[in-house]
């Protein structure tokens, strides 16, 4: 009896096993199809882009900061490895259940199926043509999971009977399952490669912009002078590489928009409606300006920061073409994606350089900065100002309406906060005796770095050398030599001065709602 009733455990165990073997050979045929076939569609029609786009959308303010603080610019990586875990689970379980009920379970699939037609018909730009994927790779998944299961429930005795005997037809059914299995399996890997490799082809705007000859501008940028960059090794270049730029957005999967048929369209509180071309926007005259982008979600002393020399068409002749009404006093900016920033009006008609940009260091924008136009305006932070793949302007007013961010706690309004930090040395680093550099960058966009301080352990604040200014839009270095560092461990710590006089702000504050605040300061060691 007692042997009897292990035995039967064991094929308990081997009859779940078998059955989440199912349910996740089923899940793979049902994902595989339907990118398959949405690889002809535009990106909301894959149910994975959308349900996971869908998931960041409803991220709540402190998680999106837990993410990236803990996962970095990796914080994609991670979801997608955790909706592949649940994904996992959920199709492991509906296949044991399978086994139980055909009927349960192929309603737990559809059930599954619907919250994902949800997620995209709710996608930003996404029509009823776009769950084709979704319904056919589901039908895929329904018959796999049948066909599956079926070959498993001819098997008797597999389920807790009081059978002891071998069971005949046991073997070879089993066999004919995992004939069945490594079949379908084979399909789905062949579909899921064959449709990443035919969305990679129909990838028309790398192509376009590896083409692409930016036009020079009307008005270059100044060149920058002698000396922005703090004589001391280890910190950071003051133009940031293009691939070493950070990288902030809710996109899932980067944006392919055509340049061919890309359009911004302008309106809302105007006289004028526009739509702009790209080609229009190639034989205006445009500007080109360094500007450095700032991350709301940066913390003190952190890195979502980088500056660039931009290429792109003034705001300001955009709005003046369009010419805004009495009123309004805010211009919503939407991706093609559905991410959307509330820049202030005022900030778009003064003089700054505020511009829909094409091209970064020389390069068309790259993909994943937005190509191929994106805005940048000096002096506001990312999330209020800086929407990539950009494809409408509303003008409008903060009482009619709300960016992204703002509509999930941040605020309205975003103006860049003064910060500074130490980049060198490295926190915790280990400087032989001697003479120690210190350097770092501050940055007050549109105002301009007028003085930076730094305190070494708990002595006086000291004044720190500043680098030569590129424009009051980017960050300025600084650095300071420490020539008689005694051994053992020890601060510094920073603060900055904007041209006005105004001393950055000492209180400690998170990100949220409106970017952080305090002053930065690090530990090391001369040995
Ligand atoms: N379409 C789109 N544009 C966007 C975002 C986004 O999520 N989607 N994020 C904004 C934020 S919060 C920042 S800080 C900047 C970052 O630009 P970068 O990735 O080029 O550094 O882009 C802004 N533009
Ligand atoms: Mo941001």
């Amino acid at each position: 009896m007692g042997k009897r009733s292990t035995e039967s455990k064991k094929q308990d165990w081997r009859t779940v096993g078998v059955g989440a073997l199912a349910g996740l050979i089923s899940a793979g045929v049902l994902f595989a199809i339907a990118e398959l076939i949405a690889a002809f569609f535009g990106p909301v029609a894959s149910p994975l882009t959308s349900v996971g786009s869908t998931f960041i959308d409803f991220t709540p303010a402190w998680m999106k900061n837990f993410a990236i603080a803990t996962f970095g610019t990796n914080d994609k990586m991670v979801l997608l490895l955790s909706m592949g875990i649940v994904a996992a689970l959920l199709s492991a379980v509906a296949g044991v259940v399978a086994l139980k009920s055909l009927r349960i379970a192929m309603g737990m699939v559809g059930a599954f199926a619907l919250v994902m037609a949800v997620c995209i018909i709710t996608r930003a730009g996404a029509g009823p043509f776009d769950l084709l994927p979704l319904l056919v790779g589901t039908a895929a998944g329904l018959w796999a999971l049948r066909f599956l299961s079926q070959s498993l429930l001819t098997q008797p005795g597999t389920r807790g009977t009081e059978q002891t005997d071998p069971v005949p037809g046991a073997a070879p059914s089993r066999r004919m399952f995992l004939i069945k299995s490594a079949t379908l399996a084979g399909v789905a890997i062949v579909a899921g490669f064959g449709g990443s490799v035919l969305s990679a082809s129909r990838n028309t705007a790398r192509a376009f912009r590896d083409a692409l000859k930016l036009p020079s501008p009307k008005i270059k940028a100044a060149p920058l002078p002698v000396g922005v960059q703090a004589p001391v090794d280890g910190v950071t270049p003051f133009v940031t590489p293009n691939e070493d730029f950070y990288r902030i957005d809710t996109a899932l999967i980067v944006p392919e928009l055509d340049p061919e048929t890309w359009e911004l369209r302008v309106h809302g509180m105007v006289e004028e409606e526009l739509r702009i071309t790209f080609d229009e926007l190639l034989k205006s005259e445009l500007i080109e300006s360094h500007v450095t982008l700032t991350c709301v979600s940066n913390v003190v002393g952190g890195n979502l920061a980088g500056n660039a020399k931009w290429l792109g068409f003034p705001l300001r002749e955009v709005l003046a073409r369009a010419k805004p009404t009495a009123g309004a006093d805010m211009v919503l900016s939407t991706s093609s994606d559905g991410f959307s920033a509330s820049t202030p009006l005022p900030v778009l008609l003064d003089d700054r350089d505020a511009m829909l940009a094409i091209g970064m260091n020389g390069e068309p924008l790259p993909l994943e900065h937005g190509f191929p136009v994106r805005m940048v305006v000096p002096g506001l932070y990312g999330f209020v100002s800086a929407t990539k793949w950009v494809v409408d302007l509303e003008v409008t007013t903060f009482a009619e309406k709300a960016g992204y961010w703002t509509s999930r706690g941040w605020s309205s309004h975003g103006p860049i906060k003064t910060a500074s930090r130490v980049e060198v040395p490295r926190a915790f680093g280990r400087i032989p005796a001697g003479k120690v550099s210190i350097g770092g960058s501050a940055w007050a966009q549109t105002k301009g770095i007028s003085k930076v301080e730094i305190q070494l352990d708990d002595g006086a604040w000291q004044e720190a050398t500043l680098a030569a200014e590129a424009s009051i839009d980017t960050w300025r270095q600084w650095s300071f030599i420490w020539n008689d560092a005694p051994a053992g461990t020890h601060k510094v710590r920073v603060r900055a001065y904007d041209t006005g006089g105004e001393l950055q702000i000492e209180d400690q504050a998170p990100p949220e709602p409106d970017g952080s605040t305090g002053w930065h300061s690090i530990n090391f060691t001369v040995t």
